[in-house]
């Protein structure tokens, strides 16, 4: 058993982390500002699925387990001595770290949203990072990166879990190798914090001997586990906006409510993509196997296929029969890319991956046509542009062409 502090524990992923841990005999503590709730009042838009106050939500998992999860509503990135004075009073020996502004459109949005973004995420991690080694306690941090920090090329070789061996010839001509963090290359300002945080693991791993895993996630789609599943109170949130949701759980929404499913450019962006029964695994995986004291920052690419953004909107609209459309890209990112990842380290600890093939179906009948009702179709456009250019590009061509069925 573990004593584990969930930070950004009552947000999408981190909600049914806290559960798995928590059935699975670890001591949870979930702390979290509600930001995330706070962000959808903001944006005029609620979760698909309807989601109970964080206090219910914990009420109801005692009902049904008997287990308490405990929690703290506090600002990581600005309540620096409560985050210390709970760590020290708590002893956690993992702190599995959630508690950012996740999403690359709202990050984009305006200056105020990138200023938002940069200040409460890199405060957000260094603030644990420097609390952990002032608490002076062995805390194994877990931290959730993204697939995004290498930018989304390949030099003909699949993406590494982290780093890459360099060679290079010195002023004496003699060749030698290295180990170097693969180099980033983010896509927005969200990512672009998450390439940070790396820098902030590399030097308190060097300098303080922190025990840090560092999981470069693709996107998660789905919206249930085993434990979210067991009460309505315990129903995960499900984001369909233009900002908060991610492709996949948009057009599995979108085929639901026979809006046309929304490709950017040609579709030809492939992404890496887990299913989140999958990321809860991965993340109990990395609490129940700490890296060894001394041992480097441990980086896991935490994905378990990769698929072409075209590819998705053409297998679902094949199954629903609804028309996708590709619209003028709302981002500034290659129109076509590959993507190979290396994913052996969780594959190896004993992953038992979901596919797309098994678990797309029952997603759009058991969560998107169950609370279609729910969803406001106004709140589907993307109208947050990386650049001027793609604003005027958007306001100029609606939508590029229309197919159904289609092959592209
Ligand atoms: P989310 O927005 O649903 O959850 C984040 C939670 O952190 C929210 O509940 C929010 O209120 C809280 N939070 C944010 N800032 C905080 C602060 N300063 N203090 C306290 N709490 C704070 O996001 P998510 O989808 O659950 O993502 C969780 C993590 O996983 C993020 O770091 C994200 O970058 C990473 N990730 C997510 C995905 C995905 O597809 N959802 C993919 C790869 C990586
Ligand atoms: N896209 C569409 N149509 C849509 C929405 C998105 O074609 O309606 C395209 C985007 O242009 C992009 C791709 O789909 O090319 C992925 O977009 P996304 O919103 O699903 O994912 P992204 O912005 O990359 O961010 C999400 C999470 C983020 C996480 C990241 C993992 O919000 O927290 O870090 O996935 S990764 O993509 O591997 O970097």
């Amino acid at each position: 058993m573990k004593k584990v502090l969930v930070l950004g524990g009552d947000g999408f992923c981190g909600w049914p982390t806290a559960l798995h841990l928590s059935q699975h005999g670890h001591e949870v503590v979930i702390v979290d500002n509600l930001s995330r709730r706070n962000i959808d009042n903001e944006l005029g838009v609620t979760s698909l699925t309807p989601i109970a106050s964080i206090e219910r939500r914990l009420q109801c998992w005692k009902e049904e387990t008997g287990k308490t999860i405990r929690f703290y509503n506090i600002d990581i990135a600005h309540e620096y001595r409560e985050v210390l004075d709970l760590i020290t009073a708590y002893e956690p020996h993992a702190i599995v770290h959630f508690a950012e502004q996740r999403a690359a459109p709202y990050s984009m949005k305006t200056a105020k949203h990138k200023i938002y973004t940069v200040n409460n995420n890199l405060n957000a991690t260094h603030n644990v990072l420097a609390a952990i080694v002032e608490s002076g306690l062995d805390i194994h941090l877990v931290h959730l990166g993204t697939m995004g920090v290498y930018g989304y090329g390949t030099a003909g070789m699949k993406i590494p879990e982290g780093y890459l061996t360099v060679k290079m010839t010195t002023d004496e001509g003699e060749e030698v190798e290295k180990e170097i963090l693969y180099p980033v290359n983010p896509g927005s300002i969200y990512h672009m914090t998450k390439t940070q945080d790396q820098l902030f693991f590399a030097y308190y791993n060097k300098n303080d001997a922190l025990r840090v895993t560092d999981l470069h996630q693709g996107i998660v789609w789905g919206t249930n586990t085993d434990e979210t599943n067991r009460h309505e109170d315990l129903t995960n949130r499900f984001d369909y906006d233009g900002d908060y949701g991610t492709v996949l759980n948009r057009f599995v929404m979108q085929a639901a409510v026979g809006h046309p499913l929304t490709v950017h450019g040609t579709g030809g962006q492939t992404r890496a993509f887990i299913h989140i029964r999958d990321t809860v695994q991965c993340i109990r995986l990395a609490v129940e196997n700490e890296p060894a004291k001394g041992e480097k920052v441990r980086i896991f690419n935490q994905m378990t296929e990769t698929h072409r953004v075209r590819d998705l909107a053409k297998m679902i609209s094949d199954v629903s029969g609804t028309e996708f459309k590709l619209m003028p890209n709302p981002r500034n990112e290659a129109d076509e890319n590959d993507l190979f990842v290396a994913n052996d380290c969780f594959l190896q600890m004993g992953l038992k991956p979901t596919y797309l093939s098994e678990g797309l179906l029952a997603e759009v009948n058991e969560i998107a046509k169950k609370y279609e009702s729910r969803c406001d179709r106004s709140k589907i456009p993307c109208i947050s542009y990386w650049t001027e250019n793609q604003r005027k590009n958007s306001a100029s061509q609606p939508e590029v062409k229309a197919s159904v069925n289609a092959e592209i």
